[in-house]
């Protein structure tokens, strides 16, 4: 039987990168994110699995139900859901701080990778079998200057990850957190708000971890053998000691 693997934001980043190297893995892949016209392109990039796409925001919790209902029920046996969708929304001093980016950060990155876990755990409960990778942050395990609701939200999403391993051990499901430091993805871009001068000098003078790297590291957490969970990993680039500690040339 196929294995089908539900990747959120799969249009960018870590997440399309995870999709690929699933699919290249034999998963067949349901592609989610809100640009419908990625989520094409990468159907034309994965041509060896069948790809299903959902076009959805994850802060809309009717569309996320809706999204999960429509799919054909030879695809609802999702075996691997990767939480990855999320981003960075400003960097600023609390005191300077923009409600507009914590309502975003706080719905997107908690909230919406709650109501997509809401909406895709009864396909796994009915078969007492899955797997659920959260995507965290370093920024989950500390915090640094002017991160303070982005961190807050990864924290959120440490502890909703430590939980639902709890809750959900007893069904049979395992629930790991990945907490990447660095990673060069459209991420800065869309933290410093279209700004790529800016968002580019993020990952200048030092190796950033790529999203194949992380992508790589989920394909691994999923394969291995059903008595397994690597329940929470932290991945750096070598130059990255902490959020703040980074050695550039
Ligand atoms: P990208 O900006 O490259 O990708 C973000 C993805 O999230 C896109 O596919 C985007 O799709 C999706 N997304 C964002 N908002 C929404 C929304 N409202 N509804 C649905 N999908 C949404 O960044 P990354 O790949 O780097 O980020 C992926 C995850 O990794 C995030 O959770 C991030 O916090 C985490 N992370 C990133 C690190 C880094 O340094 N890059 C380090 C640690 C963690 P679309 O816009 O099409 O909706
Ligand atoms: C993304 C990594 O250090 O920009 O979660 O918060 S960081």
């Amino acid at each position: 039987m196929a294995k089908i693997a539900f990747v959120t934001g799969a249009t960018s980043g870590i997440g399309r990168a995870t999709a690929i190297e699933l699919a290249n893995k034999g998963y067949q892949i349901i592609a989610t994110g809100r640009r419908t016209e990625r989520l094409e392109e990468l159907k034309q990039v994965i041509t060896e699995v069948p790809v299903y796409t959902l076009a959805f925001d994850v802060r809309d919790k009717e569309a996320v139900q809706e999204a999960v209902n429509s799919l054909p029920e030879e695809w609802k046996r999702v075996e691997v859901l990767v939480n990855n969708a999320g981003n960075a929304h400003g960097l600023a001093p609390f005191q300077g701080g923009s409600l507009e980016d914590w309502d975003a950060m706080i719905d997107i990155n908690v909230k919406g990778l709650l109501y997509v876990s809401h909406a895709v755990l009864p396909l796994m409960l009915k078969h007492k079998k899955g797997h659920i990778v959260n995507i965290g942050s370093i920024a989950g395990k500390e915090v640094y200057p002017n991160g303070n609701v982005y961190c807050a939200s990864k924290h959120a999403v440490d502890a909703i990850s430590k939980s639902m391993r709890i809750d959900l051990v007893q069904e049979g499901i395992k629930v790991s957190e990945v907490n990447p430091g660095l990673v060069e993805t459209e991420f800065s871009e869309v933290r410093f708000k279209g700004d790529s001068e800016r968002a580019t000098t993020v990952y200048q003078g030092y190796e950033a971890l790529q999203a194949q790297d992380i992508a790589e590291l989920i394909s691994f957490i999923v394969s291995r053998p059903a008595h397994v969970n690597l329940a929470e990993v932290l991945v750096l680039p070598t130059a990255q000691a902490s959020s703040t500690i980074v050695v550039k040339e």
